[in-house]
């Protein structure tokens, strides 16, 4: 590899002066063999491929069926995002909260660095300046990372504005993220992610996955992000944001939080069902996982997406699901901890075609022992290779945002959709959310939990001040979208999802933007608005008459269990919980009893 063993001194007497320092100070720290400043070039990353196909990291897929497409299998204990094992590192514990594990600050230092000693010995340490979000948008806010992983560069590169741009930009600003990463040895029990909110620091240390290793993803844009936007005024959230244009040309962007693998990446890609497609209706994606937003001077809130590329959960992509995902990664793809087939092409469990011979951990496939696919296995892709890219990914003053929605994995109760009635309900009904968990975690799979916003493995500080920030957007100024809350997950008796969900969700998302216009009717119930029946199209959809009364029904008595169960989660902050939130709470429990 053509590494640039950069001089210290190169950036001297720039605004660098206190990356270089850092940098030095990480050098003398870790040991590294060698250190190679990223500039983003097509030479680096081909110089990084290769190294990384010499030594095993990465695998050549099958050149003719998926041009410069890689397969990378991560270490079998180190496969998804590690909860139990993320802090946030505050001074005052109260300002990480009961959301957070809390570590104080200089003892979380002194074990990290403990971890980090010597650790890069007779390994490259990579410096990567990155900009989350568009270059020039004021919106975007500048990291570096320093990992000894090559292939968290090789992400980076696809998930984020990286090298000599984002050098250029930290130039000028004076100021970015520091992300320290290591991959360790890979070992379980030596394994943190540590959050600095107030150094704007992170450091991670034994696992090379994901949002535990792309420190720009979920520790910089979520983490960090939320503590900086609660002091600066706006909201980095865990949000896909789509543009949902009509046949009269209008378009609407709408985001939604959905917590992990519960849909944000198949809605933001969705394909319209054939009559709408028809009548015009189209789909843009402008993100798929995050969204950064705050107030435009017309008081509306303005979106951008600090990514670049999607970093997808693979299992469950198919032409049927998500034919924009499936096209999207043809091409210059990596994937992490996919089957292959015979011909060496990649698969997993739902894709359409295809026979697995090869598992995810490199044995043969056996269904009885494992899924071909490890069920967090994901893509890693440029945005733009997505045929429903919207080029307002690169405004840099971003998309103004017509409706936020809510939704999780809610086998019972919780209805296909409904409204809130204004801003404070729809705090309310984010702050309620809850959701069974998910693969892209470690821990059980299918346990219900409070996920507020979707945010909770994700909010920077502590949620009672998050959820009175969020209500300190109604500031009888702005210009607030209206709040909706989503269910693609009910079950019926027989345990089938009784909603068609993917494309079919099209349908909701028109009744959301005809209650924005004015256009659509509502029936007003204690929980919010449902759509009125004949208001939601379902020409063409096929439902039982469980399928209805389950999808569009309020079940009272359920509905009182679950709001006695929200005002104890509320409770659970104690008196930092904003009261016009228990206010709230309070008034639909005094309904729910009538
Ligand atoms: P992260 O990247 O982890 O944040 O996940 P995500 O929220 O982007 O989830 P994604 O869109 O990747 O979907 C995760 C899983 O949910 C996949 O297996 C999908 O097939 C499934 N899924 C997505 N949308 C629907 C839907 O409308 N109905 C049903 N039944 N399943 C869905
Ligand atoms: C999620 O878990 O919400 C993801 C994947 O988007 S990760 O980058 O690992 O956080
Ligand atoms: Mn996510």
């Amino acid at each position: 590899m053509n590494a640039s063993f950069i001089d210290m001194s190169a950036h001297a007497g720039s605004s660098l002066d206190s990356l270089n320092e850092w940098v030095a100070q990480v050098a003398a720290l870790t040991r590294p063999g060698a250190v190679h400043w990223c500039d983003g070039s097509d030479a680096e990353n081909d110089a990084l491929t290769a190294a990384m196909q010499a030594d095993g990291t990465l695998i050549k897929l099958n050149e003719k069926t998926h041009p410069g497409c890689w397969l990378h299998r991560s270490d079998p204990e180190d496969v998804a995002r590690v909860e139990h094992l993320t802090f946030v590192c505050t001074t005052d514990r109260d300002d990480a909260g009961p959301n957070n594990h809390w570590m104080a600050p200089t003892d979380a230092h002194a074990k990290m660095d403990a971890l980090f000693e010597g650790c890069m010995r007779g390994r490259t340490m990579y410096v990567i300046p990155y900009c989350m979000g568009p270059i020039d948008s004021p919106l975007s806010r500048c990291g570096v990372e320093i990992t000894d992983s090559p292939y968290v560069v090789a992400n980076m590169r696809i998930m984020t504005r990286m090298g000599a741009p984002a050098l250029a930009r930290i130039e000028r600003e004076g100021h970015f993220v520091k992300g320290l990463h290591s991959t360790g040895e890979l070992d379980p029990d030596r394994r943190f992610i540590m959050h600095f909110p107030e150094e704007l620091a992170i450091k991670s240390y034994g696992s090379g996955y994901g949002g535990n290793a792309l420190l720009g993803k979920k520790c910089h844009a979520l983490r960090i992000a939320s503590h900086q936007a609660r002091t600066e005024g706006w909201l980095a959230e865990h949000m896909l944001i789509l543009g949902l244009k009509n046949p009269q040309g209008e378009t609407h962007y709408i985001a939604a939080a959905f917590p992990s693998a519960c849909g944000k990446t198949n809605l933001a890609m969705l394909i319209p069902p054939e009559g709408y497609l028809k009548d015009g209706w189209r789909v843009t994606t402008v993100g798929d996982d995050i969204c950064w937003m705050r107030p435009g001077s017309d008081g509306r809130l303005y979106a951008i997406n600090p990514e670049a590329g999607f970093f997808g959960v693979a299992p469950g992509t198919s032409k049927k699901s998500n034919p924009n995902a499936l096209a999207s990664i043809q091409s210059n793809t990596i994937f992490t901890n996919v089957g292959l087939t015979a011909d060496n092409q990649p698969w997993w469990e739902g894709l359409d075609e295809g026979e697995p011979v090869t598992d995810w951990r490199a044995e043969p496939y056996d269904p009885a022992k494992r899924p071909a696919a490890h069920p967090n296995s994901r893509f890693t892709v440029s945005a733009r290779q997505c045929p429903s890219y919207s080029p307002e990914s690169e405004n840099p003053a971003g998309v103004p945002i017509s409706a936020i929605v809510f939704g999780g994995r809610r086998p019972s109760l919780v209805p296909l959709v409904f409204e809130a009635r204004d801003w404070t309900h729809g705090v309310l009904i984010g702050a309620a959310m809850g959701s069974e968990t998910t693969a892209a975690a470690t821990g059980a799979v299918g346990v219900m939990r409070r996920d507020p916003m979707a945010m909770k493995p994700f909010c920077g500080y502590n949620f009672a001040d998050y959820f009175s920030h969020w209500l300190d957007f109604d500031n009888g100024s702005n210009k607030l979208p209206k709040v909706f809350h989503v269910n693609w997950f009910r079950r019926g008796e027989a345990g089938d999802f009784l909603w068609p969900g993917f494309g079919e969700n099209l349908r909701v998302l028109e009744w959301m933007i005809g209650r924005v216009k004015g256009t659509a009717g509502a029936v007003e119930t204690p929980i919010g608005n449902l759509p009125a029946a004949s208001e939601l199209n379902l020409a063409g959809v096929d439902l039982s008459a469980e399928a209805m009364e389950k999808l569009f029904g309020f079940d009272q008595t359920g509905w009182r269990q679950e709001f006695a169960s929200i005002g104890e989660y509320l409770e659970e902050y104690g008196p930092r919980m904003p009261q016009a939130l228990k206010d709230e709470q309070r008034r639909i429990a005094a309904q729910l009893e009538g």
